[in-house]
């Protein structure tokens, strides 16, 4: 049986209730937050919404983040982070040595360009490769159809293999129903600023909850109007969570989700000849000859080298850094045990 009925709305199930009730610490109750803004956020409650303190920076609990599962205590503070069933993580803008969660616990994401500027297919495969790696189901969505006099889906559905792909128009509310029944739990928009993300969340809500503005009609680039990460119920079940527009979206980590993104070049890299094959000039290449062939764009195949190769500099630049954080570690207790050993002689 489900309790917490007021949480419902904001995706408390049984399976979020078996996961969690044990855990949460004595005299909290759970949460889920809908809104961060510093040192403070918004937070869904089983008595209803409330504003809720986060604990302080330097505390086990830092970088909360909406669609979050926390406990608060009874004087509305965060106790608890729970534990993150899945999250969209890049890296991190400040350049530590942790990835930046963009939502957590998130089900669906829809991935959204807008059909009538330019469909950028590099950039649909770098947000298929963190949908991926956050373990949620991506939907690829070309929004404002009604506006665009091509749209490209069946070039957007070939980068997409495992994924949905699908044109709307929120204006028009075409593909709107299509959309809505593929929609399952917490469901999370990314993409440009611009891309009608926004204006979709509003259609799917059924109300105006998000502001939505102007595209600048000279560069057809969005103005960043969200400025805030903001979960809020869907009237038919599941939750949506709008995000500002990324201006670029760096990986974190993420060979899965790469794997899954280029699910077909992956397997035709199984067919070489050898094992280690470069898919550049080894005879028996089956990548390449799939290039040859057609099948393959040369296209994809830079997209995927490209985001392999920086996934893979994210990680040695990580591992570095987390190297200097332990040898900082060592050498900060090295220094405490000498001004030990300095205040034990002077003591003398
Ligand atoms: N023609 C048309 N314009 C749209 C549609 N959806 C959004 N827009 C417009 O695109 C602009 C940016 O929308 P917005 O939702 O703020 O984009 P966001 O930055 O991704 O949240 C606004 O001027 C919207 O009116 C649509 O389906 N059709
Ligand atoms: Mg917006
Ligand atoms: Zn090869």
């Amino acid at each position: 049986m489900v309790e917490n009925d007021l949480l419902v709305p904001y995706g408390w199930t049984e399976a979020v209730s078996h996961d969690y009730s044990h855990v949460i610490a004595d005299g909290c109750v759970p949460a889920r937050v809908i809104r961060v803004d510093r040192g403070e956020c918004d937070v869904a409650t089983p008595t209803g919404l409330a504003r809720a303190r986060c604990p302080r920076a330097d505390s086990e609990i830092s970088g909360l983040c909406t669609g979050d599962w926390v406990s608060i205590d009874a004087e509305r503070t965060v106790r608890q982070l729970l534990p993150r069933r899945s999250a969209i993580v890049r890296s991190s803008v400040s350049g530590r040595s942790e990835g930046h969660v963009l939502a957590a616990n998130v089900d669906t994401v829809l991935i959204c360009t807008a059909a009538d500027g330019d469909v950028d297919l590099n950039r649909i495969e770098r947000m298929l490769a963190l949908a991926w790696e956050s373990h949620a189901v991506p939907v690829v969505v070309l929004t404002k159809a009604d506006a665009a006099e091509y749209v490209p889906l069946d070039a957007v559905q070939a980068v997409a293999p495992g994924a949905a792909a699908l044109a709307i128009s929120a204006t028009t509310g075409t593909g709107l129903d299509v959309l809505t029944a593929m929609l399952a739990g917490t469901v999370a928009l990314i993409g440009p600023s611009g891309a009608g993300k926004s204006t979709l969340a509003n259609a799917l809500l059924g109300e105006e909850v998000f502001a939505t503005d102007a595209v600048r009609a000279a560069d057809k680039k969005g103005r960043h109007t969200t400025v805030h990460r903001e979960l809020r119920p869907l009237p038919g079940g599941g939750t949506l969570i709008d995000t500002p527009g990324l201006r670029g979206i760096g990986l974190w980590d993420a060979s899965d989700g790469i794997e899954r993104t280029f699910s077909d070049i992956e397997s035709l890299a199984e067919q070489c000849r050898f094992g280690d094959c470069s898919h550049t000039s080894e005879p028996g290449c089956a990548v390449r000859a799939a290039v040859d062939s057609g099948a393959l764009t040369e296209r994809r195949l830079d997209s995927y080298r490209k985001l392999a190769k920086e996934n893979a500099w994210m990680r040695s630049r990580t591992d570095k850094r987390l190297q200097a954080e332990r040898q900082q570690a060592r050498k900060d207790i090295t220094k405490q045990q000498r001004q030990m050993y300095r205040d034990r002689s002077s003591r003398r």
